[in-house]
């Protein structure tokens, strides 16, 4: 079964039209154009489940949400630790704070069947399906005890798992 955090923080009502800003991206090899497509459609499998919308903006002062790639220690708290380990983390409603660790090998815009075999063999990351755990995080959600779930706390390395389970649509909507 799915969870929230403790306390269940949303977005409020009011706050149904989230802007993202992908701000940090120095670090990371991937281009920019590359990754607003991965986190636009990591965003709208969430957004197909709920009255949510999500749009990005070049401002980072007009965004609820940023998205950055961080190397080590980068302000927070919560030091990233090089290759594998934590991948990325994301902060409660409604703090919006979304980072990667960039020492991850990430592969992004893979869309096809041949990435999971690609990717397990060399310790790659998918990008947009981190994106789509971290974005559930972002919105409230907790860990699901349900292994098929997104929002379930392990992946195998080179998995790529980036739709909806009904566990996680019932958490969002139970929410939203
Ligand atoms: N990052 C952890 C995660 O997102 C960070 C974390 C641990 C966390 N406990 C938390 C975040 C509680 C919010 C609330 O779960 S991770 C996966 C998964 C990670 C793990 O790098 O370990 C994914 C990032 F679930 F697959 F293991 C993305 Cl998809
Ligand atoms: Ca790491
Ligand atoms: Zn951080
Ligand atoms: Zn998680």
């Amino acid at each position: 079964l799915y969870a929230y955090f403790p306390g269940g923080p949303t977005w409020p009502p009011f706050r149904r039209d989230l802007k993202y800003a992908i701000t940090a991206t120095s670090a990371t090899s991937i281009d920019r154009s590359t990754l607003s497509d991965v986190f636009a459609r990591a965003f709208s499998r969430w957004a197909a489940a709920t009255n949510l919308k999500f749009s990005e903006t070049s401002s980072e002062s007009d965004a609820d949400i940023t998205i950055g790639f961080y190397s080590g220690a980068h302000g927070d708290g919560e030091p990233f630790d090089g290759p594998l380990g934590t991948l990325a983390h994301a902060f409660s409603p409604t703090d919006g704070r979304f980072h990667l660790d960039a020492a991850e090998a990430w592969v992004a815009g893979a869309g096809d069947d041949d990435v999971s075999r690609s990717l397990s063999s060399t310790g790659e990351v998918d990008l947009e399906s981190v994106a789509v755990h971290e974005i559930g995080h972002l919105l409230g959600l907790g860990h699901s005890s349900v292994p098929e779930a997104i929002m379930y706390p392990t992946i195998r390395t080179g998995t790529r798992k980036v739709e909806l389970e009904e566990d996680d649509v019932q958490g969002i909507q139970s929410l939203y």
